[in-house]
This record gives structure tokens, sequence and C-alpha cells, in this order.
């Protein structure tokens, strides 16, 4: 069966002269849910792209839940898709469903987040950006910014998430090992949304007010929120109390230019050009290399006035 498929791929290649023949694919997206701009961005582009190369594309909302993303894989595999995308809420607990595609000789590629298996052969590739990287940006900015020496809360991603943990854990060794003088005084889950990020702030404001001179958020969506908890609070935010984040969607970087944030490391969620691509190579028998790193920028309020929010994509 699988090389009658090869069979009829590699003719569609040789008649189409190349990955034209994606246009017939038929594709599965498991997205996480709609908990932030960030991932509507994602989510929209996947949708404009797959439209573009006439891909007949199954998209499923897994609703911030880990069940209803395997319940999703499951349909794909029952629809006989020929490839899956997968944005994987957490890290673990994805063997057995990635096992089930496997045996159905459904590639699986890893969308922005990655995820924790013994047997790497069960996905294809991982296509985002590096987290530990980003996390270590923002602690050099503060150390920078501070001369070493500053108070500071986090506000963490969802748990159990990649990027969470990776940006808890770059930053953490960036101050270890050159900062002694920045202090965690809190950290603590904000879910990557507005809400959780207001929530979360306005209880450390309450716990530690006067002492916080750092906001350090996993996303710009929950530094949103903390920005209005601390004006609620009655101080400055960008300048009483400082807020560093990660992602650059639009409000984020409009905070920046209003001078309400203070430093963005970027994290580009237009990825869909590289994961159809991805499917198509794997579908035709290639083997990727287990990571698509996506390369970002950063910026401070100085770099985002000269790039300006006009040419911001998402
Ligand atoms: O930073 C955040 C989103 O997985 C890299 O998830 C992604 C992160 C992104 O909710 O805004």
């Amino acid at each position: 069966m699988k090389k009658v498929l090869f069979a009829v791929l590699a003719l569609a290649l040789l008649v189409t002269g190349g990955f034209a023949q994606d246009k017939k694919l038929t594709i599965g997206f498991s997205q996480v849910g709609e908990e932030g701009a960030w991932r509507d961005a994602e989510t929209a582009d996947v949708k404009a792209v797959a439209a573009e190369r006439g891909i007949d594309l199954k998209f499923s909302d897994g609703q911030e839940k880990q069940e209803n993303q395997i319940k999703a894989i499951r349909s794909f595999i029952a629809q006989k898709v020929q490839g899956i995308i997968l944005a994987p809420i957490v890290e673990t607990g994805w063997e057995p469903v990635l096992k089930e595609a496997k045996a159905h000789h459904i590639p699986v590629v890893l969308l922005d987040r990655n995820i924790k298996v013994s047997d790497p052969t069960l996905y294809t590739t991982f296509i985002g950006s590096d987290f530990i990287k980003e996390g270590k940006r923002v602690a050099d900015w503060v150390g920078k910014a501070t001369n070493g020496k500053a108070n500071i809360v986090e506000l963490q991603g969802t748990v159990g998430a990649g990027p969470a943990i990776d940006r808890q854990k770059g930053f953490a060794d960036e101050i270890a090992a050159k900062f002694p003088g920045l202090k965690i005084i809190k950290s603590q889950s904000g879910d990557f949304n507005r809400a959780g990020g207001k929530q979360v702030m306005e209880a450390f404001l309450k716990s530690d007010g006067d002492n916080i001179n750092v906001v350090y958020s996993h996303n710009d969506d929950m530094a949103v929120g903390a920005i209005q908890a601390i004006e609620a609070a009655g101080k400055v935010p960008g300048k009483d109390i400082l807020v560093v984040s990660i992602d650059g969607v639009h409000d984020g970087f409009q905070n920046l230019l209003d001078g309400k944030e203070n430093y963005i490391v970027e994290c580009n969620p237009l990825l869909a050009n590289k994961a159809f691509d991805a499917i198509a190579r794997a579908v035709i028998g290639e083997t990727l290399p287990k990571w698509t790193v996506q390369d970002d920028a950063a910026f401070d309020q100085a770099a985002a006035a000269d790039f300006g929010i006009a040419n911001r994509k998402y």
C-alpha cells in the first residue's frame, strides 16, 4: 500500500515537476486553541497558506486540552490524511497517538512547540524558535538595563508547555551564570493569556508591591495584562516597573512604542510554508533534520520605533 502510494506520488512529482503535487494533499492541523494573538496569527497563516497551495486542510481547535488534540489526531488518521501538523500544548504524553500515526505511515510535523518522546522517528521535524535562547536574551537585556541588580517577577506560560519550560530555564541559567544580583522573587503561570497575566500580576503587586523592579513575561499577551494591573495599582509600566516579554505581536509592539514595555524578543508564528514543505518532503520519503530552527529579532524601544509598527506582519 505504502509502495503504491509512493509510486503514485513519484509519478505526480514527475508530471508536475516539483512540490506542486502537494495540491492533492489532505492535511490535518491540530491547534492548541485560541489563547492569544500569537496563536491566532499562526492559525490564520496555516489556513491562508493551505488555501494558496490548494491543500485540503482539516482544522481542529483543541481548546487548550491535550485530550482534544489526541482525539483530533485519531480522527485525522481515520480520515486518511497524508500528513498531520501538530502544535502540541504540552511536551509529554504524545507517544501512543504518534505511534498510531506512524503505523499508518502518516508523517507528523511539530509546529511551534516541541515534545519529549523516547523514539525520535515518531515525528518528522520540529519547526520553531529556540526558547532557551529567548530566555537568555531577555536576561542579558535585564542585566544590562538594571546594572545587574533587580527584583524580578516572572509570568510563566502554560504549565508543561515547551516554551514555558525553556523560557524559564534559559532566563534562570543566564542570571545564575552572569548576574548574581538579579533575583526572581515570584514566578507563576498566567497560562499564556491576557486575563491570566493580569490576575497573576495583581497578586504579585499585592504581596510584593514596592519590591518589584522588573516583570518578565513568557509572552506578550500576559505582558499586556500585567501592564493593565501595574497601571491599576497606580504605577508606571516601563518606568517604575520594567516590562520584558517574548513574541512581538501587534499589541506588545505598540506597548514598546508607547514606552509601557521595554524589551521584546520576537518569536515568529508565520511557519506554515515551512510546515507544508516539510510534510511534502516527508510524504515522498525524505528524512528531515529533527529541528527546523526559526531565527528571530529582538527590539528595545528605539529599535521598535526604527522598525515601525506598519512593518509588523503579525
Ligand atoms: O510564544 C505564545 C503562545 O508556542 C511559541 O505559545 C508558542 C507560544 C507563544 O501561546 O504566545
